[in-house]
């Protein structure tokens, strides 16, 4: 896959030397580019930016320099790629549009400083080309480098070979399948006993069918706490008898579609 970031912050990019996504430019699975967007612009102080029409607090990024470098950019690799635009009023980044973009030959990232790009710009590439607008969160971030991070490396883990153990996501929290809908419940390793804290029988019972219900509970438990939305919205097929006693166990039970909603306290057990 090829990567094309433009940017004012050239070495804000520099995490994407090191671990996994390192590894896999290294290994030649990633081809990533980083382009310094003041390269695009001519005036004697390399300006990128200028005050809003219409009035209002900050600067706005001029379109000049970033249609030159977007047309540069263009025409420097094969096809068209998907350009996504990080901003806080974009689609919401989520497993699922990870899983789509992994599939994408090449993308292009433009994040933004200031208060975000002219409209024209993803007007006039949104004419040509797959132009997503994407926010990672209800938060407001300085910039779009660091969602650019984000968004990297949760594109780049899916790729074929970039992880370890092609299995270790499919029960990946959020990943569409087998435990979707449910987060990752807890994870223990060696040694045994540490400050007088044991682990959980069952992991130790080699019973494979009684850890898989286990951490299936356990999910339920998190989820429950963490983010009931995610219960609420689950298609209750995926449900079987024990979800359905542990989901009772927890306050739950079945609204008239179905689904399911929270009508009472949790049972202590
Ligand atoms: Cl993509 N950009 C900025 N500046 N803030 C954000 C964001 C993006 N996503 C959430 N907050």
């Amino acid at each position: 896959m090829r990567l094309d970031i433009v940017t004012i912050f050239p070495e804000y990019l520099e995490p994407l030397n090191v671990s996994l996504v390192g590894k896999a430019r290294a290994r030649g699975q990633l081809d990533v580019r980083i382009h310094d967007l003041r390269q695009w612009a001519h005036d004697k102080h390399n300006t990128v930016d200028d005050t809003p029409y219409g009035g209002g607090p900050g600067m706005v990024m001029k379109p000049e320099p970033w249609g030159e470098a977007l047309d540069a950019v263009l025409a420097s690799g094969e096809g068209e790629p998907v350009v996504v635009v990080p901003t806080p009023s974009g689609e919401p980044f989520t497993q699922q549009l990870a899983v789509e973009l992994s599939a994408k030959p090449w993308l292009v990232f433009t994040p933004a400083r200031y208060e975000g790009i002219d409209r024209r710009v993803i007007e006039e590439y949104g004419d040509r080309l797959d132009v997503r607008e994407v926010s990672i969160g209800d938060y407001v971030l300085a910039g779009g480098e660091a969602p650019v991070l984000v968004m990297v490396e949760a594109v780049a883990r899916l790729l074929p070979g970039v992880l370890g153990n092609a299995a270790s996501h499919q029960d990946d929290s959020f990943a569409p399948g087998a435990m979707a809908d449910l987060l990752e419940g807890p994870v223990y390793t060696k040694p045994p006993e540490w400050r007088g804290r044991t682990i959980p029988e069952v992991l130790v019972s080699g019973h494979h069918g009684k850890i898989a219900r286990w951490r299936r509970d356990e999910a339920f438990r998190r989820t429950d706490r963490n983010r009931p939305d995610l219960i609420e919205r689950a298609d209750p097929a995926a449900f079987d008898k024990h979800d359905r006693a542990i989901l009772a166990a927890l306050g739950w039970s079945p609204r008239e579609d179905g689904r399911f909603g929270r009508t009472s306290e949790a049972v202590e057990e």
